[in-house]
C-alpha cells in the first residue's frame, strides 16, 4: 500500500502521519484508565472490589487459555483457521461483564471472551472454526449472535435489532463488537447514523487493536474513530482497552446512558492485537518487534496480577484452582475438536432459507461435484483416499467448507 499524500499543516495531516501502531487520536485525548501497566490503581474507586477483580481476571485467563489451545490445534491441522483474541482480553471481558445476560450481543469473529462469559462452551465456539457448523451455539438462548466474518455486516443488524427492542418497550441494550478496520465499512457508517437518528438502544464497541490485517490505523483514517462516532451523534467514549477495570466502568457508564433512554453510544477501546491477524498471517512482515515489545509491557493480564499481588487479593488456593480450571478447559477443547465428526456439506446450503430454492439445489449439486472431484485427486500418506479427519480438514480448508454430500 502506498503512503497517502496530504496537504501539510492541518490537524488531520498530523494525525494521519502518526507512526504505525500509535493509537490514532488527538494529542488532547487521553483514554480513560484506572489500572496502569504497573498494576497501580488511580484512586481507589469503591466498586473495585477484590471479588470483582478476581472474577474479571479469571475470565481473561480462561480466554487466553482457550486462545492458546485453539492456536496450537490449528498448527496441528485440526482447525482450518483461528483468529486470536490475545491481547484483547481486557477489552472483551471488561465490556461483556458490564452487560446484563438479556442484553443481546453481536460479535464479529474474535470475541471468544464474550462467548465464554455468555456460557458458550469451548467446543461450541470451535465448531465453526473446524467447519462443522455455521454457529455452534443457539444465539437466542445465549443472547449472542453468530460470529460475523464479513466486516461491519452485523452493525446494521444490531441497529435493526435495537430498533425492535425499542418497539418492544424493554430496556435491553444491544451491543455490537467490531474493529478499527470495520469502522471504515459503509455498513458501519450507515448503522451509526441510523442508530443516532432513531435513538436506538445500541452500544457500538470498537476494539481499536491498531491494525486491519496489515494496515495500521494511521493509514486507515484521518479522524480518530471516537470523534467520528461523536460526529454521527453517538455518545462517545475513549478508554484504555488493556485496562479491564476502566473498560468495565466505561461500558457501565455507556450502558447506563443507553438504558435510561439517552440513545446509542460508542466506545473506542485502545488495545493491541498481540498475535497475528489469524493463524494464516505473519505480522513480522508489517510491524516492528519494538512495537510489539512496547505493547507486551501493557499486557492486560499482568497488570491485574500485579494489583492482586500488591493488594493481597488472591491466595495460593485461588491460583491453584484457576490453573486447574484452565487446564480442564484445555483438555475439553482438545477432546472436543478431535471428537467432531466429518464436515457435512448439506448444512451449508440447507440453512440459507427455511425452504430450499431451485437455485440453491443446483448450486449444491454443482458444489458437491466440485468437492468430489477434488477428493479423487487427494491421497493420504499411504497413497489411499483421505480417511482421516486431518485429510478432510485439508479438503475443507481448500474450499472453505465441507466435504460431505
Ligand atoms: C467486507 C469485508 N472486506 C474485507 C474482509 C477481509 N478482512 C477480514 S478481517 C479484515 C481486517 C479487519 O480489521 P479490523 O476491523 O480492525 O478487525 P480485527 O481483525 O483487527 O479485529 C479484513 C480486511 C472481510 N472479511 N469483509
Amino acid at each position: 500500500m502506498t503512503q497517502p499524500t496530504h496537504a501539510s499543516g492541518s490537524t488531520s495531516h498530523q494525525l494521519a502521519r502518526e507512526p504505525s501502531g500509535a493509537p490514532l487520536r488527538d494529542p488532547g485525548d487521553r483514554p480513560a484508565q484506572i489500572l496502569g501497566p504497573d498494576g497501580v490503581l488511580a484512586g481507589a474507586p469503591g466498586w473495585v472490589t477484590p471479588g470483582l477483580t478476581r472474577d474479571l481476571y479469571r475470565w481473561m485467563r480462561l480466554t487466553r487459555r482457550l486462545d492458546a489451545e485453539a492456536f496450537a490445534l490449528q498448527r496441528h491441522g485440526e482447525l482450518g483457521i483461528w483468529a486470536q483474541s490475545l491481547g484483547q482480553e481486557a477489552a472483551q471481558v471488561g465490556s461483556v461483564t458490564a452487560l446484563r445476560p438479556a442484553d443481546y450481543v453481536f460479535p464479529s469473529y474474535r470475541e471468544h471472551a464474550a462467548c465464554l462469559v455468555r456460557g458458550v462452551s469451548p467446543s461450541q465456539i470451535l465448531a465453526q472454526w473446524r467447519g462443522v457448523s455455521g454457529c455452534g451455539w443457539d444465539p437466542a438462548a445465549r443472547h449472542l449472535h453468530a460470529y460475523t466474518v464479513v466486516l461491519g455486516a452485523h452493525l446494521p443488524h444490531a441497529t435493526g435489532y435495537a430498533m425492535g427492542v425499542q418497539r418492544d418497550g424493554t430496556d435491553e441494550v444491544v451491543t455490537a463488537y467490531f474493529g478499527d478496520g470495520a469502522s471504515s465499512q459503509g455498513d458501519a457508517n450507515e448503522a451509526f447514523n441510523w442508530a443516532a437518528t432513531c435513538s436506538a438502544p445500541v452500544l457500538f464497541f470498537c476494539q481499536n487493536n491498531q491494525y486491519a490485517i496489515s494496515t495500521p490505523a494511521s493509514l486507515q483514517m484521518r479522524t480518530p474513530i471516537h470523534h467520528r462516532a461523536a460526529g454521527f451523534g453517538l455518545r462517545s467514549f475513549l478508554v484504555d482497552g488493556n485496562d479491564v477495570l476502566a473498560v468495565h466502568e466505561v461500558t457501565r457508564e455507556a450502558v447506563r446512558h443507553i438504558r435510561s433512554g439517552g440513545g446509542p453510544a460508542f466506545v473506542e477501546a485502545v488495545t493491541y492485537r498481540m498475535g497475528a491477524h489469524t493463524s494464516s498471517d505473519d505480522p513480522t512482515r508489517y510491524r516492528d518487534q519494538a512495537e510489539s515489545d512496547a505493547w507486551q509491557a501493557k499486557d492486560p493480564l499482568s497488570r491485574v496480577e500485579k494489583l492482586l499481588e500488591a493488594q493481597g487479593w488472591w491466595d495460593q488456593g485461588f491460583r491453584t484452582a484457576l490453573d486447574a480450571e484452565c487446564e480442564a478447559l484445555a483438555v475439553e477443547v482438545r477432546s472436543a475438536v478431535r471428537g467432531f465428526g466429518p464436515v457435512e456439506l448439506d448444512g451449508l446450503f440447507d440453512q440459507v432459507y427455511a425452504r430450499r430454492t431451485a437455485l440453491l439445489s443446483s448450486e449444491k449439486a454443482a458444489y458437491a461435484d466440485l468437492v468430489a472431484g477434488f477428493l479423487d485427486e487427494e491421497v493420504d500418506d499411504d497413497g489411499g483416499p483421505p480417511d482421516s479427519l486431518a485429510g478432510q480438514a485439508r479438503t475443507a480448508r481448500a474450499f472453505g467448507v465441507g466435504v460431505g454430500r
